[in-house]
């Protein structure tokens, strides 16, 4: 068993939100924190509990692919109840990328880009993953949602395997020293708020704007993987439901709902 590096103690005295983050249970070592989130958030804990642990040993991310979790990261999932149908839980994965990427980028001072649907990434590499679950009742609409949020804090990157250190990034490594864990996620959560309130105000598309400002990879080449089909194509833009939209070589539009993009070509920019 690990120790506790967290200080929620800290957090706590210097934490400024009304809901999300009031609560927080802090964990040594967890499965995975959205399994927890979601026992919790069938037992009715409140709109804005947080679940965080200093280790996970089944972190997911989408399709049931590993992520890897270990003691330095930010491994955490915060219970949400939003009026949402389940079509549209993708807004809320977008919106959580947008408060992770202006985060890094004003507590930090890096820049950070997103990457559709769910990347958060730095100089290209990624130091965050997003993998929203929902529970839904019979007519689709959603009981409650678990935002899970893993970030590469101060992950030393040397326990990552060779592969995994060609696309992840941490926070420390980029920086050259540990990042302040404490005020870091204090500043995610008010964020978080913020953007969360502005979400059920019905103001998706200034959440969506921003998005799009941060979004480098648009306009650019990619490779767009379904789950039994590749195609290359120039990412447009996104819709107000969160998909995807690319243009073909032949010039047809296609949206995508869920897949794993690759840059192939960065748009000149200038
Ligand atoms: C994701 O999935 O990026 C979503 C990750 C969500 C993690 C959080 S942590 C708190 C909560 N509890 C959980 O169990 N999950 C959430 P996806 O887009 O499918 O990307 C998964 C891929 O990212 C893997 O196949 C690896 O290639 C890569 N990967 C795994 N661990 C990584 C890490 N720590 N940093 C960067 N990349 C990683």
């Amino acid at each position: 068993m690990s120790e506790k590096t967290l200080k929620v103690e800290k957090i706590k005295k210097n934490l400024r939100t009304n809901y999300i983050g009031i609560k927080i249970h802090h964990l040594t070592e967890v499965t995975s924190t959205n399994d927890v989130a979601k026992k919790l958030g069938g037992e009715g804990e409140p709109e804005g509990t947080v679940v965080i642990a200093e280790v996970q040993t089944k972190g997911r991310g989408r399709l049931g692919r590993k992520w890897i979790s270990p003691r330095g990261g930010m491994w955490f999932s915060v219970i949400l109840r939003p009026k949402l149908h389940v079509k549209d839980t993708t807004k809320l994965t977008l919106m959580s990328a947008v408060v992770v990427a202006q985060t890094i980028k004003e507590n930090l001072g890096l820049s950070a880009e997103i990457k559709w649907p769910n990347d958060v990434l730095v100089r290209g590499r990624k130091v965050c993953g997003i993998l929203t679950e929902t529970t839904t009742s019979d007519n689709g609409n959603v009981n409650f949602a678990v935002v899970g949020i893993g970030i590469n804090a101060n992950v030393d990157l040397t326990v990552f395997s060779d592969s995994l250190r060609a696309t992840a990034m941490s926070l420390k490594a980029e920086l050259g020293r540990d990042i302040d864990i404490e005020s870091f996620f204090c500043a995610l959560l008010e964020k978080f708020e913020h953007y969360y309130d502005m979400f059920k105000e019905g103001k998706f598309n200034l959440i969506l704007a921003e998005w799009r400002g941060l979004a480098r990879f648009l306009g650019s080449l990619v490779e767009v993987a379904l789950l039994k089909e590749k195609f290359e194509g120039t990412a447009v833009d996104v819709d107000q439901n969160g998909a995807l939209i690319v243009r073909l070589k032949n010039g047809t539009l296609r949206k995508v709902v869920s897949a794993d993009v690759t840059l192939r070509k960065l748009r000149k920019h200038g």
